[in-house]
């Protein structure tokens, strides 16, 4: 029996954040390290999805490029047979797959996706393939039969009409796709689903395309300005440590930091700090915590060539082309574009 596929991508859009590394990076290197060989990983660089909102085109190629030097450089190793890393706009079969699945996804479905509206909300001009991601994410899911998407609350819709179109379409024409696993069992590789917040503003997400510098941590930060970041993130008045995002979103935020960094789950971390009163010393620890994280991940980057990367992505993008034609050749002949196979 083949291997389960695992499925995970940050678009890039903008420049990284500590958001985008805790929550993405850093568990894309840990599930390489823990579980390849037993699961297939297919750990790919959304440069489609990366124009659905208003981005730097001239930044764009070497961005897509320079992320994935960030990624070799927090741990990912390029080389692995079981991790297949790719550009989504090199392999077309992700564009064609997405209009044989529009035709089986319904404008009333689309319309209610709630990151459509966050997404949309204040923008002069909102963009049809904004509108459509959820059809291009369905397809990078389904193309390679993915079970596991690691994604945050914030993507649960995508994930859950993913499964729809693909039960749809396999009640309609027979064994077409692997229906990815349910939003409950997608825990397993989820870990907390916890989303890193502003140290300005906690109640927000850190988010790559929001502008707010003292908020956010980019990957690109010095050291030190990171650690200044955190010594002076927002906290509360309440001088008690705990883990409770409604009532101390700051502390909450710090101890998350702390947690993941050091690949602890947040209640063991919470259970550490729990009955202390000085936001200082916390505010200390995931201080240091980040910026040596940084100065690693950022020494690790002067070592990884855009041309390392560049074969990378050369060899990896044939094999999976090949892998991708192969399911859009059996939809195509499913639905009628192509003779019955
Ligand atoms: N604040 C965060 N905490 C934890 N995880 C986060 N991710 C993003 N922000 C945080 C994770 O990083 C990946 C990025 O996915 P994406 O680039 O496709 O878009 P996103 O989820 O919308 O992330 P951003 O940074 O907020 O991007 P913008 O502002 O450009 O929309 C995902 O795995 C996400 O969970």
């Amino acid at each position: 029996m083949s291997k389960e596929v695992i499925l995970t991508g940050v678009r890039s859009n903008a420049e990284l954040t500590l958001g985008n590394y805790l929550g993405a990076i850093l568990p894309l290197v840990r599930l390489q390290q823990r579980y390849s060989g037993d699961y297939q990983i297919n750990a790919f660089l959304p440069d489609l999805h990366s124009i659905t909102t208003p981005t730097d085109y001239d930044q764009l190629y070497a961005r897509t490029i320079y992320n994935l030097r960030i990624f070799a450089a927090a741990g990912l190793k390029l080389d692995d047979p079981n991790t297949l890393i790719y550009r989504q706009s090199y392999i077309p079969a992700h564009c064609e797959l997405t209009w044989i699945l529009d035709s089986f996804i319904y404008y009333g479905e689309l319309s209610r996706m709630t990151q459509f509206k966050e997404k949309s909300q204040g923008q002069e001009s909102v963009s049809a393939s904004l509108f459509n991601y959820p059809a291009l994410m369905a397809a990078d899911i389904l193309l390679y039969d993915a079970s596991y998407v690691p994604v945050g609350e914030d993507q649960r819709q995508h994930l859950e009409l993913s499964r729809d179109v693909a039960i749809r379409m396999n009640n309609l024409f027979g064994d077409l796709f692997v229906v990815p696993k349910s939003w409950e069992e997608q825990v397993k590789f989820n870990h907390t689903g916890a989303r890193i917040r502003s140290l300005k503003h906690p109640e927000f997400k850190m988010s790559k395309s929001i502008s707010d510098p003292s908020g956010t941590i980019l990957l690109s930060d010095s050291p030190k300005d990171a650690r200044h970041k955190i010594l002076s993130a927002t906290t509360d008045s309440f001088s008690l440590i705990d883990y409770d995002f409604k009532l101390r979103p700051g502390i909450s935020n710090l101890l998350l930091i702390i947690a993941t960094i050091q690949n602890k789950a947040v209640e063991e971390v919470t259970l550490e700090w729990k009955g202390q009163t000085s936001y200082a010393k916390l505010k200390q620890t995931a201080a240091e915590l980040v910026e040596s994280e940084l100065e690693k991940l950022q020494a690790n980057l002067a070592l990884v060539t855009e041309n390392e990367a560049l074969k990378a992505l050369a060899k990896h993008e044939s094999t999976v082309r090949e892998v991708a034609n192969i399911k859009l050749a059996k939809v195509q002949a499913s639905v009628g574009l192509r003779p019955k196979q």
